[in-house]
């Protein structure tokens, strides 16, 4: 969609550069772009791709684009060629670590990045400058995962596939809301549940979200009280004689001590109280639980972001432990990776506490022999800095210089305002990224111009082990050039052998000879293998098809572990972890009444340094809001389609109050992705607690205490505008694209006259304005033309209803205006316009909830099959299946209301 229709070259196989689930692109260059469709080869999507997926047409242009390297000098960017940028990189990190030892400088890195590029990254820090302070926002994300597994496996491994959630019988979604950041596996969940409906889904989440539509059964835990469910969950299974007891005795150890333990959560109805769920639906799931053989416990931020984030997990894998469901079809319990190389990170050793290829930092024989491997002078024998720590160090001073790749702490770690102070002190900080204007490279010193996706080449690896190739389709823009090229260049420039590789795929040579690397001495045996991709050339390295580690031999994938009851520990033997329960660690109450939670909408991604480019996804959710129970928003004074300010002891934003109907008494929840560029005020890493859990490093994103009040203004309002515009001087602004647009959201306290508005939109002598005032109703509506082209408008008043911006936002689309729409334009409306569309819930075809309800109602639609052929919402990626079918339910409770 969007580009031309002549393709000007052969449609290239690569992977999405955004989720997990890791589905396979078939993406065809075009004059003015790419066409992008789904590659139903790709044996981890067949052909699907989600609404973000099929919108990364629309996110391949320059603007905004950082295209060479820039140096900071007397408070200023400058441009710089990449031999200045490298030697001042490779100078002043020298000149640190020489002065200050190897710990003095860092590496700040990302699931983002590709194998190849976060292989020499860990090779850099860890074998040459000597320093394990390399560290990854998958700290943010995957690590309690990371930790659990280790604990229970002896090793980082996921046991299954996605194939599972096809075979299983019951599918458990814990902290997940798969139907919005795992769309194409839950659209593979849908299918499997419609050709099979008795395939029970059970989803544990305190927000009643899109995902629990096709639920079962919906179990809103409590926020952090996890592990009491699960703890009862083991106690339940072992009295109830759901044990598998040959697969403890043969392939297990611990069991008592962890059952001891979970006998604490033996009464059911003191867990339902802790959990805030009610008994019956509790004990409804642990007799499912109980009674099912091929059961998927699938997890993600719920349970990783958590002060007992690796408890969380422990505690689910005890449930499969005991009933020995794990490494067989259609059972197991399932991490799912967030990022598209979380993964892959974790096979190169990315994070501060691993070394590479599954061996580890703390083992003498593992440190030796990846020294010896890479002919290193050195090797990092401490673990380095996790994430919250290592900027905390930045802030004392002892780490003096870091690199940050693919990744934007400003707004993505806790306590963000600290990160901003950190950097600000910071004696060097180096940003490699591909977008010039972010909250982060506003920090750095050095900004290395970095490929992106569709320029790149090298290989990810999804969250069921499946090592997929992203290709390059489009040229080099600018100076970019690869990461891991720049990391090299750094590397050779400071004096380090064995950075010059010919390409990509000589790394991967390189990661994949290291997995075997002495794997049969017994003391470095691990599951992690790439035997079978050694020695491809750059030609078989290009046509690597998708497999599943461990490749042991030929090109034969393995889509599941653990198959024979062998796990990674000493032994063999897989062990039960002892959870104890505990609350989150900043408990609500007094000044700070409410737990906010933090998390994903459907059409964005991360810091929308990308998704912020498509028109097509903005129109989803285009402001920040905070949700709440009615009841909550009452106490706090606050109304919907208001203001509100939510603050923590850490900091604050303002966000629209929304009741969604999700959410539970006492709690609030705040979406991630605004941030400095996006918005004034809503950048909700500033809010967010750097509480962490105690064995993993991850923090508890999921749980701050906060309160929120009325944000007062004295007027709403909104701008389009085909320029961007400078509105820091309004109170508070928002902002997205539109087709042809800006799209800015207002608010603020002192006035707007006339002729300030005429300064905001820059009308100039020759431009055409119109204006409307009705000061006794607090009203401004003005308009700028340019050669009969609608330029820019704004709209305010006193309060926040005001007209759609959905037909406004046509004009943009149009040449000279017509006498119609120049006379309609300040009311707001077509001349003879239908219903409002509403906000957008089909984002492929532009449809909007208003338009979907009303054809519901009108011809009595009853599934979403129904609403597709009639309006054509849902028809082609199918992100939007799960809202359409809440507004099914909606919409007939309404009508049976008025019946
Ligand atoms: N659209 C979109 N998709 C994405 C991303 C994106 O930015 N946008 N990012 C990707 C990345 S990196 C990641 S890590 C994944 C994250 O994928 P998810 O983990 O599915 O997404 P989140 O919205 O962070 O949180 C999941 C759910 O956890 C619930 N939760 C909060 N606290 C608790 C708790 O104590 N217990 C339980 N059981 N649940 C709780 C929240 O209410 C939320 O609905 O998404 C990936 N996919
Ligand atoms: N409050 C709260 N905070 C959270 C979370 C939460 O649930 N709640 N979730 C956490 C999680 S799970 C995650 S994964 C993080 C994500 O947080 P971040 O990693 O900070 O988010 P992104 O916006 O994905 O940042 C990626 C950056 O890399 C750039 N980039 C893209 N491609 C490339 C490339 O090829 N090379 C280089 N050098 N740069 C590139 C992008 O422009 C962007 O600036 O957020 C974490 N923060
Ligand atoms: S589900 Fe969507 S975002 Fe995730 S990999 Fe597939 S197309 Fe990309
Ligand atoms: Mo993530």
């Amino acid at each position: 969609m969007g580009a031309s229709i002549i393709p000007i070259a052969a449609a290239v196989r690569t992977t999405c550069p955004y989720c997990g689930v890791g589905c396979g692109v078939k993406a065809t260059p075009m004059a003015d772009g790419a066409l992008i469709e789904g590659d139903p080869d790709h044996m981890a999507s067949r052909g699907r791709l989600c609404v973000k997926g099929s919108a990364l047409g629309e996110t391949l242009g320059l603007d905004g684009r950082l295209l060479r390297p820039a140096i900071r000098e007397g408070g200023h960017l400058r441009d710089a060629g990449w031999d200045e940028a490298i030697g001042t990189v490779a100078s002043r990190f020298a000149a640190i670590i020489a002065e200050h030892g190897p710990d003095a400088v860092a590496m700040y890195v990302s699931g983002q990045l590709l194998t190849e590029d976060y292989y020499v990254a860990n090779k850099f820090m860890k074998g040459y400058v000597g320093s394990a302070n390399i560290d990854t926002n998958s700290r943010l994300c995957m690590s309690s995962s990371v930790a659990g597994h280790k604990r229970a496996f002896g090793e980082d491994l996921v046991p299954g596939c996605y194939e599972d959630f096809e075979l299983a019988d019951m599918i458990v979604l814990v902290g997940s809301n798969t139907a919005w950041c795992h769309p194409t596996l839950f659209q593979r969940i849908t299918r499997a549940k419609e050709l099979r409906p008795s395939l029970r889904i059970v989803a544990i989440d305190p927000r009643r979200t899109a995902t629990c539509e096709l639920a079962d059964l919906h179990l809103p835990v409590k926020a952090g009280t996890d592990v009491w469910l699960f703890n009862g969950l083991l106690s339940y299974l072992a009295r109830h004689g759901a044990a598998n007891e040959a697969f403890v005795a043969a392939h297990t150890a611990g069991l008592d001590a962890a059952l001891l333990e979970a006998d604490g959560c033996a009464d059911i109805d003191v867990v339902a109280r802790t959990c805030g769920i009610d008994p019956r639906k509790l004990l409804e799931f642990y007799e499912a639980f109980a009674a099912t053989g091929k059961v998927v416990t699938a997890f993600s931020q719920g349970v990783n972001q958590s002060s007992a984030g690796t408890d969380k997990v422990n505690s689910i894998i005890n449930c499969h432990l005991l009933t020995g469901r794990i490494g067989q079809p259609g059972m197991g319990p399932f991490s799912l990776t967030g990022q598209p190389n979380a993964m892959g990170g974790r096979e190169v050793g990315g994070l501060a506490n691993m070394l590479a290829a599954h061996l580890e930092l703390d083992q003498p024989a593992h440190r030796e022999a990846v020294r010896g491997f890479w002919d290193a002078p050195r090797i990092a024998d401490k673990p380095g800095l996790k994430a919250v720590d290592l900027f905390r160090a930045i802030e004392a001073g002892t780490v003096k210089a870091v690199w940050i790749m693919a990744t934007n702490p400003v707004v993505s770690l806790p306590d963000a305002d600290q990160v901003k102070r950190a950097l600000a002190r910071c004696e060097l900080v180096v940003v490699s990224d591909v977008s010039g204007a972010t909250d982060t490279a506003a920090f750095g010193h050095v900004l290395l111009p970095a490929l992106g996706w569709g320029e790149k080449d090298g290989t990810v690896t999804n969250s069921e082990r499946c090592i997929s190739r992203q290709r390059g389709f489009l040229p080099s823009p600018g100076e970019a050039r690869a990461d891991w090229e720049a990391i090299c260049q750094v590397a050779q420039r400071m004096g380090f052998q064995g950075f010059d590789y010919e390409g990509a795929h000589e790394i991967f040579d390189e990661h994949a000879r290291l997995s075997a690397w002495k794997s049969s001495e017994a003391e470095l045996a691990r599951a992690f293998r790439l035997d079978g991709l050694v020695g491809m050339g750059r030609e078989a390295y290009d046509a690597l098809e998708p497999v599943q580690w461990p490749v042991l031999r030929g090109r034969e994938g393995t889509p599941r572990l653990f198959g024979d009851g062998r796990f990674s520990h000493p032994g063999g033997k897989a062990r039960f972890v002892t959870t104890a329960p505990r609350a989150p660690v900043h408990k609500t109450g007094g000044e700070f009444p409410l737990a906010l939670n933090t998390g994903r909408l459907r059409d964005q991604w991360h810091t929308m340094t990308r998704t912020g480019k498509s028109p097509r996804l903005a129109g989803h959710s285009p402001e920040p809001f905070v949700d709440l129970h009615p009841h909550d928003a009452l106490l706090a004074g606050v109304k919907e389609g208001e203001l509100a300010r939510v603050s923590s002891r850490w900091g604050a934003v303002v966000a629209r109050v929304a009741h969604s109907g999700g959410i539970a008494r006492g709690a609030a929840f705040v979406p991630i992705h605004w941030n400095g560029q996006t918005a004034s005020d809503a950048r909700v890493g500033a809010v967010v607690n750097p509480e962490v859990d105690p064995v993993s490093g991850e923090p508890e994103f999921k749980h701050t205490p906060v309160r929120v009040e009325p944000f007062g203004v004295a007027w709403h309002g909104f701008v389009l505008s085909r320029d961007e515009l400078d509105l820091e001087a309004v109170a508070n602004w928002t902002r997205v694209c539109g087709a042809g647009f800006v799209r800015y959201e207002l608010a603020g306290r002192e006035a707007v006259t006339p002729e300030r508005a005429r300064a905001l939109l820059r009308a100039t002598e020759e431009s055409e304005w119109i204006e409307y005032e009705d000061k006794t109703e607090g009203m401004l509506r003005c308009a700028l033309l340019v050669d009969g082209r609608l330029q820019a408008c704004l709209f305010m008043a006193r309060r926040p209803d005001l007209p759609s911006r959905a037909w406004l936002g046509s004009l943009f689309a149009e040449g000279v205006l017509s006498v119609k729409d120049r006379a309609t334009l300040l009311a707001g409306r077509a001349p003879a316009q239908g219903a409002d569309p509403g906000p957008t819930v089909c984002s492929c075809f532009g449809v909007g909830r208003n338009t979907i309800c009303k054809a519901i109602a009108e011809h009595g639609l009853t599934d979403a099959a129904g609403v597709t052929a009639c309006v054509r919402a849902g028809g082609n990626c199918g992100s939007c299946l799960p809202e359409i079918r809440q507004l099914l339910v909606v919409v007939r409770e309404s009508l049976s209301v008025a019946h």
